[in-house]
């Protein structure tokens, strides 16, 4: 029988298809000969990333979820837990081209090496089956160990999570959550108590581990007889194999049934005396704030996770369109369509730009070049990007979905596990509501909103008289002087309510800043796409509306 056929969709080379990360790494290089060499490697990464083995191997990893396999066939306790080798593929590909290793090697492109990574990161990770999450996780366990860490054995430790080497590569988790609370840190219950031989044990539960085979975590614990609350948590370091090879007295009690990220093993571990060391003067308590420098970098890890999804989703919508006719016109020619891929495409840029000038900023701390006002926007920056990105991202890979229609909602296209896997992402590593507030904190503490309105303040006033964003330089600068006033609200009042419509107002003018003057610089080259992506953000409106005044609504007793 003769009939219709659909012309499946392919997804175009990652690196070479994606204008929009080029351009956009090239403008924060600020250098031709760095782009260059970052482009010789990147554009082969690219051409894997969405090569039909590299999206099969993707695929099968989603099909093939993590076991738990709690007993040997002869009793013995064993808690193995097997992942797919598909999954485990994918990651040694991630080490070898330094998803881990290139923010920390020597290399040519000093305080920007961050830059470059996230280019990386945007190419492998949407491919990588989940096999991010790990190493956001080890990128963070490896950037607090050097920070926080005083010992030889935290040195080798970090040299095993930041090597290419996968035969010595090492994958770290971070287990915070309890059953008491995965927001609140201050009601950890899990004790940490020191044997007459002077080593320190751990006894508790923790809830929510994610990347459960990994070799390391790190993890809070309070020392036997500290007070409660936050402050006396410790940080500890904690390896699931003792020197010998032995298990740590770790039990798995079972793995998470996760409505997306299959392929990923997230379990509940109880702690039985596991034998665990101390970062820093564990009586001494500031475990919390140690452990912030990690969730500082994971949320980052977490925004790129982000643009990734716009991004894929955005790709299949568009390698759909080209090949889809609808009323005798392809689908790419459709007006309807093209208004809905235009806003994804302006969220992806805006998520991007947020992204890209974090780890800008992040390159510069670590390569100590930074001043105290990048640390300070940094500060602020951070928790905004990663509650912002998330909620585009949710967003736009459902929009996706939709552009792909009825196949697009069906397993094999791929796009449901791309829908799943997105909203995780405002859930871990704190929802929207938590980073606002973490705003809020490195607002009073750090004068992180200060730093962030002097740094867009100062960014439109640089292209202001610029004729390509001069209208899009117009309404940031007025919903800044909304954004001031209502910070300024915020003082005189309980500002907790009003903290995520604040929050996700700043994100987009923040976007919309870093776009113009990107598009600026682009439109002197002769292209006027950032600029009109810019143009279009501050159109849809830049300010949130203000919370709710009556929030008895919420619990319907208005
Ligand atoms: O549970 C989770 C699992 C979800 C499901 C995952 C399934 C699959 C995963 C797939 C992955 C791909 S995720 C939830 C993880 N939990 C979090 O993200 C924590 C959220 N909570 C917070 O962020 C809180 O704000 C805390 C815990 C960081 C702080 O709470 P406290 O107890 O109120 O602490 P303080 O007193 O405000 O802060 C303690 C210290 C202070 O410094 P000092 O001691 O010098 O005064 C703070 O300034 O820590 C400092 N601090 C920070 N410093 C707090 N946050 C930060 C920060 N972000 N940066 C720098």
């Amino acid at each position: 029988m003769a009939g219709f056929l659909q012309q499946p969709p392919v997804l175009e080379d990652a690196w070479a298809s994606d204008r929009v990360l080029r351009e956009t790494l090239e403008f924060y290089l600020g250098d031709p000969g760095l782009f260059a060499s970052a482009e010789g490697f990147l554009a082969g990464v690219g051409r894997r990333a969405t090569a039909a083995e590299t999206l099969a191997l993707s695929a099968r990893a989603e099909r093939e979820p993590p076991e738990h396999i709690p007993f040997s066939p002869f009793g013995e306790r064993i808690d193995e837990i097997r992942v797919s080798d598909a999954y485990v593929e994918l990651g040694k590909w991630g080490v070898e081209i330094g998803v881990t290793a290139l923010p920390y090697e020597d290399t040519d492109y000093g305080d920007k090496a961050r830059t470059v990574w996230a280019a990386l990161m945007m190419l492998w990770g949407p491919s990588s089956a989940l096999y991010s999450c790990p190493i956001a996780m080890t990128d963070a366990a490896a950037r607090t160990l050097m920070v926080h860490g005083t010992t030889a054995e935290e040195s080798a430790v970090v040299e095993r999570l930041t090597t290419r080497d996968v035969t010595r590569a090492w994958t770290s988790g971070q287990w915070m959550t309890e059953m008491t609370g995965g927001s609140d840190i201050s009601r950890t219950q899990t004790i940490a108590r020191r044997d007459s031989d002077g080593n320190w044990r751990l006894y508790g539960t923790k809830w929510f581990t994610s990347a459960t085979t990994s070799e390391m975590a790190l993890t809070l614990a309070r020392p036997e007889g500290a007070e409660e609350g936050s402050r006396t948590l410790a940080m500890f370091r904690i390896e699931r194999f003792l020197s010998e090879g032995s298990r740590n007295n770790i039990a798995v009690r079972r793995l998470k049934d996760k409505l997306g990220t299959r392929s990923l093993p997230t379990a509940e571990l109880e702690l039985k005396g596991a034998l665990a060391y101390p970062v820093g003067d564990p009586l001494e308590g500031g475990g919390v704030r140690r452990i912030a420098t990690m969730l500082n970098i994971t949320r980052i890890h977490n925004a790129l996770g982000s643009v990734g999804s716009l991004a894929r989703g955005l790709a299949w919508a568009r390698a759909y369109a080209r090949v889809r006719e609808v009323f005798g016109r392809p689908l790419n020619e459709m007006p309807a369509h093209l208004a809905t891929l235009t806003d994804i495409a302006v969220d992806h840029a805006a998520a991007l730009a947020l992204v890209m000038r974090c780890c800008e900023l992040t390159g510069r701390i670590e390569h100590g070049t930074a001043s105290e006002h990048d640390e300070a926007v940094l500060r602020g920056l951070t928790p905004i990007t990663k509650l912002a990105t998330a909620r585009w991202a949710v967003a736009g890979a459902a929009e996706a979905m939709e552009a792909v229609g009825g196949v697009g909602y069906c397993e094999d296209s791929t796009l449901p596990a791309l829908v799943r896997n997105t909203h995780v992402q405002p859930i871990w590593e704190g929802t929207t509501n938590v980073l606002s507030l973490d705003l809020l904190r490195a607002a009073h503490k750090e004068g992180a909103i200060d730093a962030l309105f002097a740094d867009i303040e100062s960014t439109t006033e640089a292209i202001a008289g610029d004729q390509a964003v001069s209208d899009t330089a117009a309404a940031i600068k007025s919903a800044l002087g909304e954004l001031r006033e209502r910070w300024g609200r915020m003082g005189s009042e309980d500002p907790e309510a009003s903290a995520r419509s604040f929050a996700l107002s700043f994100a987009s003018t923040m976007a919309c800043a870093l776009l113009a003057k990107q598009g600026a610089w682009a439109a002197e080259r002769g292209d006027l796409g950032t600029a009109a992506r810019a143009e279009r953000l501050a159109g849809r409106g830049l300010l949130q509306p203000l919370p709710p005044s009556d929030l008895g609504l919420g619990m319907d007793r208005g």
